[in-house]
């Protein structure tokens, strides 16, 4: 059996593809694959609630129809297939308690745990390294092609702690949640459907930051913030008429440092200003919020949490809440009061679990 968390991102948006440091945790809730190895090339999962599907391991495997889960496990066998070659097959059952479609990452954790099963079936082992060369680029398989945050936290992450995770190079660091500190990620109802119109918006934006650095000149953004205050990056933006991007990147980088810094001082408040901050820049400079994301952050606040924003890639999914854990019961019936009509369907109560290499 292997089991991949799902993950919520604390801060750390839309710069992790630029290769900057973010702010995850893993949560308790994972996809599960049970599975036995085949002397043959066939791929056989069942599913409960989503059926059955098989295709045989081949060189070179394309998509089926776009939306088919399947499509996540032809991704995890073409991943490994790129870098190890094909391999022989599994019998495999699936179970989750990880909401689908609910900005928790249950795609990647998909991904990751077929990868491992299928490496697992084959007495394949893989490091962590070796993991995350391949598997952001089999999301791409599927549709999107985003950064290594969300497989890097479902494999990586430990009992208690937030990751932070640094792409260049490959780092993860471990830090501890203070024990009065609480999460709750809120759903805006506004769906973000991963293909179609999203996927080029989120490509825009990622396009819009890319295009704004070559402005520059830098290499990468980690070497336009090295030595540079938060000022004359903004002086910066302004003299070469850089685009909000920018700004939004560089700015998110700092929070993300400051984060952990108030991580460690256990500075509640700091925390949730610089949440709220993050949601502000990606609302206003990104331009990736929307009505019900504002509203639902606005409601959070007005029931007591100590920040919140949105969380993921945006354009309707979920927000991250955050407040003391003494005040969790007060901000959740608040949220169900005040953005819910009284349904408390479409609240998580986030605690933070291993990784698939550390459970
Ligand atoms: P979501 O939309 O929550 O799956 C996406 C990317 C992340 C990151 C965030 C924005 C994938 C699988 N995930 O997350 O890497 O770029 O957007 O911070 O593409």
């Amino acid at each position: 059996m292997v089991s991949a968390p799902g993950r919520v991102n604390l801060i750390g948006e839309h710069i992790d593809y630029h290769g900057l440091p973010v702010l995850p945790m893993a949560l308790r809730r994972s996809i599960r694959i049970h599975f036995q190895a085949r002397a043959d090339c066939q791929i056989r999962v069942s599913s409960g609630a989503y059926g059955h599907r098989e295709f045989a391991w081949t060189p070179g495997l394309t998509p089926v129809a776009r939306g088919d889960w399947e499509n996540y496990l032809r991704a995890a066998a073409q991943a490994i297939a790129g870098k190890w070659g094909v391999m022989n097959g599994i019998d495999a059952t699936i179970a989750s308690d990880l909401p689908p479609a609910a900005g928790l990452s249950s795609s990647s954790a998909l991904i990751v745990a077929m990868t491992l099963a299928l490496l697992r079936a084959n007495h394949r082992a893989a490091s962590f390294e070796e993991l995350m060369e391949i598997l952001p680029d089999g999301e791409q398989f599927v549709g999107t092609r985003g950064g290594g945050m969300d497989h890097a936290a479902s494999l990586a992450s430990r009992e208690g702690c937030a990751s932070l995770i640094e792409f260049v190079p490959l780092a993860v660091h471990h830090i501890p949640i203070p024990a009065d500190w609480a999460f709750l990620v809120a759903d805006s109802l506004q769906i973000a459907e991963k293909s179609g119109a999203v996927r080029e918006r989120y490509n825009a934006v990622r396009t819009a930051g890319t295009e704004a650095l070559r402005q520059t000149g830098f290499a990468s953004y980690a070497e336009a913030i090295q030595g540079r205050t938060e000022e004359e990056l903004g002086d910066l933006a302004a003299a070469k008429h850089l685009s909000p991007a920018f700004l939004h990147v560089v700015t998110e980088a700092f929070r993300v440092r400051h984060a952990v810094e108030a991580m460690h001082e256990d500075d509640s408040a700091l925390f949730g200003r610089l949440l709220l901050a993050s949601h502000a820049s990606l609302r206003d400079r990104l331009e990736i919020s929307c009505p019900a994301l504002d509203r639902l952050v606005d409601a959070a606040m007005a029931s007591g949490a100590l920040g919140a924003r949105l969380t993921g890639g945006g354009f309707g999914g979920c927000a991250v809440v955050f407040c003391h854990r003494g005040d969790l019961s007060k901000v959740h019936d608040g949220l169900v009061e005040r953005f819910y009509s009284g349904n408390p369907a479409h609240i998580l109560h986030a605690e933070p679990g291993p990784g698939a290499v550390n459970s």
